[in-house]
């Protein structure tokens, strides 16, 4: 495949087959299995929603809740009010986490290089064997079914070029999906969607796009790339790369059980330090962000940097006290990378991670 990067450099990057699967509403599908009876019925895991008083949010419903307009992240007395019918069940956290290493595992021996992002999705390069579309097929569909078999769950995945395309193609088709997206079609295929649908486009970006004119991904890869860096800066440029299925980043296997973390290949590389910091800042509010869904406080933060020649350093401060609040990731990070970023040197990737965990319920009870 021939990628056009930087400024106008042309070179060549080895194809690749990747895989993205996510399982199908995780929490509830879990509940599911151990509770048969919950089967069919809509199903909400959350807070406790005390008779449509409660106070927290919906973790995650099946897909019965869902016809009834009900959505992880949303309150969950409005949850009460769509759908007061719904078997409603506490977040039983370390079970789901106990089934996620089961299903990671399985996972992880069919892939060459392995990535978990999430309790319940991961990333799975498959390049070396399947030497073509139609057996990468094969090789999913075994997949889907040893998950079936071993642990009663199903799950959708997606299948692509890289990892952005894989990601978004998983997505399509819910539950129980499988959606491959060949070379040929990754045009066609991002040209209808949403730009939401993108990673880095959150509902700030989408709003500003609109008022633009860009509403789709098609829109975004046909608009002046010039603009895009007028109006957004570097993230310009990487967002327009997106639009055109462009994704060079790794699937790498990370030591995400003891950790949250999230890192990202600039789609050019850069030595732009505002731009570096200021996406390392947006990579920490999503760690933060994570850290308060999986309720843990944590003591480490981690950076690491890697340069255009690969050349890769890994940063480390514990703190004397344990937190759970983004200007302490903030702020730590910085502090961590400052001495790796120099004008005379191009970033490739940038990532964040937080670690040391204790769960903030245990702390209450410590405290
Ligand atoms: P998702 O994969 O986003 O959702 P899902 O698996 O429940 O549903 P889908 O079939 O659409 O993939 O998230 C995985 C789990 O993470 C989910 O089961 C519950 C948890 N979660 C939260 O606790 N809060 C949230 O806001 C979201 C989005 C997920
Ligand atoms: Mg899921």
């Amino acid at each position: 495949m021939e990628q056009q990067i930087g400024k106008g450099k042309l070179m060549s990057e080895k194809k690749r087959i990747i895989l993205h699967v996510d399982m199908d509403h995780f929490f509830t599908a879990v509940e599911e299995r151990e509770h048969p009876e919950y089967k069919g019925k809509p199903l909400v895991v959350g807070a406790d929603p005390k008779e449509g008083k409660g106070r927290g949010v919906v973790s995650t419903c099946n897909y019965e809740a869902r016809k009834f307009g009900v959505r992880s992240g949303m309150p969950i007395s409005r949850a009460w009010k769509l759908c007061p019918s719904a078997v409603y069940l506490p977040v039983n956290y370390e079970l789901y986490v106990k089934v996620s290493h089961e299903i990671m595992d399985i996972l992880r021996t069919h892939a060459d290089k392995f990535e978990q992002w999430g309790i319940d999705e991961a990333f799975l390069d498959i390049t070396s064997q399947a030497k073509d579309y139609a057996e990468a097929e094969v090789l999913t569909r075994e997949i889907k079914k040893e998950i079936l078999e071993k642990q009663k769950l199903t799950c959708s995945i997606g299948i692509g070029l890289n990892k952005l395309v894989a990601k978004i193609a998983s997505d399509i088709q819910k539950p129980d999906g499988l959606t491959i997206v060949r070379e040929a079609e990754v045009d066609r295929f991002l040209e209808p969607l949403p730009v939401r649908r993108l990673l880095w486009v959150g509902r700030k970006t989408e709003q500003k796009l609109k008022t633009m004119g860009i509403n789709t991904i098609g829109d975004l890869a046909r608009y002046d790339p010039a603009v895009l860096v007028e109006t957004f800066g570097v993230v310009g440029t990487q967002m327009h790369l997106m639009a055109r299925g462009i994704d060079r980043s790794e699937v790498e296997e990370r030591g995400e059980i003891k950790s949250i973390g999230r890192d990202v290949t600039f789609q050019e590389d850069t030595s732009n330090v505002e731009f570096i910091l200021n996406t390392l800042y947006a990579l920490a509010d999503e760690v933060h962000r994570d850290s308060l869904r999986q309720n843990v406080n944590f003591k480490t933060v981690t950076v690491r940097i890697r340069y255009e020649n690969f050349e890769t350093h890994t940063h480390s401060k514990t703190l004397p006290f344990i937190t759970n609040r983004l200007e302490d990731i903030k702020k730590t990070a910085k502090e961590l990378i400052q001495s790796y970023l120099r004008p005379d040197r191009n970033v490739r990737l940038v990532g964040v991670r937080v670690s040391n965990f204790i769960s903030a319920e245990k702390q209450k009870t410590l405290m």
